[in-house]
């Protein structure tokens, strides 16, 4: 499957549309992809072109269900994936020359201190078990109140449960574009909406992905649509069957070059797969030890910046 991934990453490089994003760094791009895995056997879509740090991937995962939207729990593991942004708000608002270290340091030893600069807003884990629902009020004289119920919808929690009640359902959707709070984000969500599929006794996913960076963030978002379809599958009795995943706008960080490069004169090898030691009660209830990898032997990490 992994040549799935090369071509695409070359066919971006040799014939992407260039121009300078959002972030100013400038991509590569090209609109519409789509990559498939067989799931059976526990294998897992990991890149063994070069070192994914799956744990990582796996603990911000664990941080998405938890519906927190704080990066503080993630620092305190040593997590630093979120901080860029927290930290660039930071720094523009205050004016205030702090190293990613310290800002990070700080935002763990500093409860009110994180509250007030470690939030990213409503994304993922918000919108995944807590999207907020508005009902009207009967109120005479003030007609057209609403209030916000105090529990939003958990549509993690209604996908495993459509998942064993209703598996032919064509709604198993786990959606983060919630257009009315797009702007409170610190990011629109990039890895947008989750689809379910029951078939044969295996479930399936699939990820449509508006806009993915392929040499950074791409490794992080199959490993955790793939992890994700993993804890669906045990908390619904069905087996792992395939993940399918859709690219929007996907491109290529022209600050990357030298990851391309050095990524395309690699071979793919071996076959990694995913254990999960228990079968937690519910969805929210796994816990990092609970995961093992196995038959891993990926090539050299290969570094590269983040755009922020
Ligand atoms: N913005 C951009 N430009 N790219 C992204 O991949 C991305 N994300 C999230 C939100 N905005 C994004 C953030 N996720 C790394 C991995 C995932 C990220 C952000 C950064 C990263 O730096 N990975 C390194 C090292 C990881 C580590 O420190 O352990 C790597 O080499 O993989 C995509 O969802």
């Amino acid at each position: 499957w992994e040549w799935q991934y090369l071509d695409l990453m070359r066919r971006i490089w040799e014939h992407g549309d260039e121009r300078v994003d959002r972030t100013g760094v400038g991509t590569r791009s090209i609109l519409g992809a789509e990559l498939r895995f067989d799931l059976a056997d526990n294998r897992m879509p990991l890149l063994s072109t070069k070192r994914v740090f799956w744990k990582t991937a796996t603990r911000e995962m664990l941080w998405f269900l938890t519906g927190d939207t704080n990066i503080r729990s993630l620092c305190a593991q040593g997590v630093e994936i979120w901080t860029d942004w927290p930290l660039d708000r930071y720094r523009r608002e205050t004016g205030t020359e702090i190293s990613r270290e310290d800002f990070s340091k700080r935002v763990v030893a500093d409860e009110a201190f994180a509250q007030a600069w470690g939030d990213l807003g409503p994304v993922y884990g918000k919108q995944w078990v807590d999207w907020a629902v508005y009902e009207p009020v009967a109120i005479e004289g003030h007609e057209g109140l609403f209030r916000k119920r105090p529990k939003g919808v958990n549509q993690v929690a209604e996908v495993v449960a459509s998942l064993r009640d209703n598996p032919g359902s064509r709604r198993h959707i786990v959606e983060g574009w919630n257009v009315a709070e797009l702007n409170a984000m610190a990011l629109p969500p990039c890895h947008k909406t989750y689809q379910f599929h029951v078939a044969d006794g295996k479930l399936s996913g699939l990820l449509y992905q508006r806009s993915c960076d392929l040499g950074l963030g791409f490794a992080f978002n199959i490993w955790s649509a793939a992890l994700l379809v993993r804890m669906f599958a045990q908390q619904a009795g069905l087996e792992p069957g395939e993940l399918v995943w859709v690219g929007g706008d996907v491109h290529l960080y022209l600050n990357h070059a030298a990851l391309v490069e050095e990524q395309l004169g690699r071979t793919p090898s071996g076959a990694p797969r995913l254990e999960i030691a228990r079968r937690p009660e519910s969805i929210f209830d796994y816990r990092i030890e609970d995961f093992t990898v196995v038959d891993y032997t990926p090539q050299a990490h290969i570094s590269a910046p983040v755009a922020v």
